[in-house]
């Protein structure tokens, strides 16, 4: 494939970005090569400046449930943005969207809107401290919650992907209020909880793990997590930026019947325009200001194009049937997935429409399994597959998503692919 136009804008931006993108993934360096600069979107695709189309399951790393620029979706944003692109003042949108949220989840009571994933955990992990007026945190080793600092302690995604699960810059007081957890884990947490249970103001968990590639728990580890937070007065936090409406409508709340007491979100809700939003029980809730003493604030929170388009997605999953039939494309992805691996040293892990691809000859349950696959055949999976027009994460530690937009012949197209790129990443 010829990415001339990509390799000179590429040359350009790393005089002007930091490794040439906003965000490390991006930068292909745990694959190798260059990142391709994407010109448009469009279903399951993306075209490069250079007129490659690529097959897409990154999904813009998780929102795209419905693929690029749905045309309900763009047209009801086309309709919006002549109205005028933020007010910093209320709209009738916030309502509609925020009912939308709560008809999904009945744990979230009461939700505030915000720009991003990580705004979310952060302000959800600020409401936790000042509800509870204790200041620990409980994450698991592996999973990421966006880059607020107390969540950079051994942390997935980029952060594992390049060495800083414990990033620089993050103050050593502020990490030590972090104490980090073998995810799957319960007998750990209960250790850690009757140790220091008093002091801990919450448990975060990504109910299914996307970060540190698709990792699923365990039978009992959410509800044990749920019952063993509610016996030490510890909120329990579901970042469910991810798993938020992709793996049912209500989330990992719905598919495994363990409510959380706050409940992140992101991605979907945005229906691929920036948001994330932070909610849950009401009398927690209602700590946030101006109803009580724990801060939070935004100036393109409850942005009336990102709420047009959230509010036009989660209409569109509402069609009857829209999980069932993409879950059995995802699996259909699965099955083509590991018969094409014919049995080699690979695992495909798949919750719904989320998957990945470790190369490893072992169940992946935690982040020391994750660290074990072969990181080096991955890369030389990912680009076997980026040469014959399929993309899939550039990193070993992150999730595949399939789109409403990937049809059967897209997945056998992609199944094909795969067979070629198990053999590159073999040799
Ligand atoms: N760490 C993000 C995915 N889990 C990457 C986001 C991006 O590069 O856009």
């Amino acid at each position: 494939m010829q990415r001339e136009h990509s390799r000179r804008l590429f040359e350009e931006a790393q005089r002007l970005l930091p490794g040439g993108v906003d965000s490390p993934v991006r930068a292909f360096r745990a694959v190798g090569g260059e990142p391709f600069f994407v010109a448009r979107g469009e279903g399951a695709y993306l075209t490069d400046v250079d007129g490659n189309r690529y097959l897409d399951y990154v999904g813009s790393w998780g929102p795209l449930i419905l693929g690029h620029a749905h045309p309900a979706v763009v047209a009801a944003l086309r309709e919006a943005v002549g109205r005028g692109t933020s007010y910093g003042a209320p709209t009738e949108l916030e309502v509609t969207l925020a009912a939308a949220v709560q008809e999904a989840f009945p744990s979230v009571e009461m939700l505030r809107f915000v720009s991003s994933g990580t705004e979310a955990v952060m302000s959800a992990i600020r409401v936790a401290r000042g509800f509870t007026e204790r200041q620990k945190v409980v994450k698991f080793e592996g999973c990421y919650h966006g880059h607020g600092d107390g969540l950079l302690v051994r942390a997935g995604s980029g952060a594992a992907t390049f060495g800083v699960p414990d990033s620089a810059g993050v103050p050593a007081a502020v990490a030590r209020e972090t104490i980090a957890l073998p995810f799957n884990d319960l007998e750990a947490v209960r250790r850690a909880l009757e140790a220091v249970g008093r002091e801990v103001a919450c448990v975060i968990v990504e109910p299914v793990v996307g970060n540190m590639g698709v990792v699923l728990p365990r039978p009992g580890f959410l509800s044990g997590l749920r019952e063993l937070t509610a016996r030490h007065g510890v909120l329990l936090i579901f970042d469910e930026v991810i798993t938020g409406f992709r793996l049912a409508f209500g989330g990992a709340q719905e598919a495994f019947g363990v409510p959380a007491d706050l409940t992140c979100l992101g991605k979907i809700i945005g229906g691929g325009l920036p948001v994330g939003a932070f909610g849950g029980r009401r009398e927690i809730m209602e700590q946030v200001a101006p109803l009580g003493p724990v801060y939070q604030a935004g100036t393109l929170s409850g942005n009336p194009l990102a709420m047009t388009a959230g509010v036009e997605t989660l209409r569109l999953l509402k069609t009857t049937g829209f999980y069932k039939s993409l879950e059995e494309r995802a699996a259909a992805l699965e099955e083509g997935l590991r018969a094409a691996a014919a049995g080699g040293a690979v695992r495909v892990q798949r919750a719904a429409s989320m998957l990945t691809v470790f190369f490893t000859d072992r169940e992946v349950r935690s982040w020391n399994d994750a660290e074990r696959a072969d990181r080096q055949r991955y890369a030389r999976f990912f680009r076997s597959l980026l040469e014959q027009g399929v993309y899939f994460p550039p990193a070993q530690f992150e999730a595949a998503f399939v789109s409403a937009a990937h049809t059967a012949a897209d997945i056998a197209e992609t199944i094909r692919a795969a067979r070629a790129a198990f053999a590159a990443a073999a040799a």
